[in-house]
């Protein structure tokens, strides 16, 4: 098949809508909106799989498009408030050679530098990443491509906005937000098999003030993943698992200096994940975690040590903050693992967790 990209009822609606403000002296003060929608199917998508995508520059951003389409984008795309609307299925191509991308695979769709952007829809993306899983740059194979790429980039880019999409069997990791501020992502869904390796649902690095909702993510790795210089970032009502469950990290890789602050992570259901709330830094390197809550955890545990504080020696963990927490192990108590870590308990914590002092009012 000769298209590289492969579009199975592909419905991309481009809409930019230009706010005017129509007069300072006008007491109503209305807003004009100037709405201009490209539909892909006027474009020749007939969801046959012979339509060939091109990535079409709209001024900085980055879309999927032919040429046609590309020509009548760039009359009106800015890169400001533009809405993509995915109500049909975009599926990447099974082979690996196809993507034509290697040495360098980064990503398969991506936007860059937007103010104002909206992606969303009931559609699906999918990643068909299964073939790249059984690639191994061990094997020594010639046509190992250095990376493996992600599914869906958003970086460089303020006011973001993703909703309800579904993203299914990316190569690597699904969606990756990079350098951002602003991001807003709720009603997703996101699915790899247990078993595919680094399918991270959601990676987020060197962004602020970015709200996860309402979402459900089944993977082979970790359901949301937060990297260096990422602060203000919600996470609530995630449905998470099978997968390695939600992770800040891994932190000082080489003893650099990462930072991640101001995490909250709440009502998160954990079904079948190998972790729950993880924060990982690599051993060598001088990482301090300080101001950990961990509140309200319930449930089981599949290995007998279900809470772990393993912290440096030179650097220990501290106001490690524990309250009201019942984990057990099969039908047994679960134990604990605790290493130089500080902090303080209040309330029923199941299994005890006594490197923590007991404190009465937190
Ligand atoms: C984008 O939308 C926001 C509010 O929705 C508005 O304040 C801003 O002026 C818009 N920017 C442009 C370039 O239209
Ligand atoms: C995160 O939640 C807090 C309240 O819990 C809220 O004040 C803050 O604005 C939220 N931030 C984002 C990025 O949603
Ligand atoms: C990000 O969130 C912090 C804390 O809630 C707030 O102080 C800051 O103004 C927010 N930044 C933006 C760009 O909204
Ligand atoms: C982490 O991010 C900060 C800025 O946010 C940067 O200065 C630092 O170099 C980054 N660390 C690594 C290891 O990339
Ligand atoms: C968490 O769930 C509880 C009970 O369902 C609800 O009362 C609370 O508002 C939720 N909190 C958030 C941050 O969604
Ligand atoms: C941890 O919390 C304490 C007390 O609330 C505060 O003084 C300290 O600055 C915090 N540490 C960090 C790294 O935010
Ligand atoms: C805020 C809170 O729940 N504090 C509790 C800490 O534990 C003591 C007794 O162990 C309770 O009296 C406090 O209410």
């Amino acid at each position: 098949m000769a298209s590289t990209l492969k579009i199975l009822l592909f419905v991309l609606l481009i809409q930019s809508a230009i706010l005017t403000e129509s007069s300072r002296h006008s007491k109503s003060k209305k807003k004009k909106i100037d709405v201009h929608i490209f539909n892909v199917v006027d474009f020749g998508a007939t969801g046959d799989g012979t339509m060939m995508i091109l990535r079409a520059l709209c001024k900085h951003g980055m879309l999927l498009a032919n040429p046609q389409l590309r020509h009548q984008c760039a009359k009106y795309c800015n890169s400001n408030n533009i809405t993509f609307q995915i109500d049909g299925n975009i599926v990447a191509p099974s082979k690996p050679s196809a993507w034509q991308c290697i040495p360098d695979c980064d990503h398969w769709i991506s936007f860059r530098k937007f103010d104002g952007l909206s992606i969303q829809g009931y559609g699906i993306i999918n990643g068909q990443g299964s073939k790249w899983w059984t690639i191994s740059c061990k094997d020594e194979n010639k046509n190992c491509p250095s990376r493996k790429p992600t599914g869906l980039v958003i970086a460089d880019s303020n006011n973001v906005k993703i909703n309800g999409l579904t993203f299914e069997d990316s190569p690597q990791v699904h969606i990756a937000l990079e350098r951002y501020t602003l991001v807003h992502a709720t009603k997703l869904t996101i699915t790899a098999p247990k078993t595919s390796p680094n399918t991270d649902g959601i990676h987020i690095q060197h962004s602020t003030n970015v709200s996860i909702h309402n979402s459900n993510i089944q993977t082979g790795d970790d359901c949301i993943s937060i990297g260096n210089g990422s602060k203000y970032i919600n996470i609530t009502k995630i449905e998470c698992g099978p997968g390695h469950g939600i992770s800040i990290g891994s932190l000082g890789i080489n003893g650099r200096t990462d930072e991640v602050e101001y995490v909250h992570v709440k009502n998160v259901t954990f079904h079948k994940t190998t972790n729950g709330v993880k924060i990982k830094t690599w051993q060598t390197s001088n990482v301090e975690i300080s101001n950990v809550t961990y509140k309200d955890i319930h449930g089981t545990s599949s290995r007998k040590i279900a809470v772990e504080l393993s912290c440096s020696e030179s650097i220990p963990c501290k106001n490690i903050i524990m309250k009201d927490i019942s984990l057990s192990y099969k039908d047994d108590n679960a134990h604990t693992s605790c290493l130089n870590a500080h902090g303080f308990k209040n309330g029923s914590v199941e299994p005890d967790v006594p490197c923590l002092q007991k404190h009465d009012n937190l």
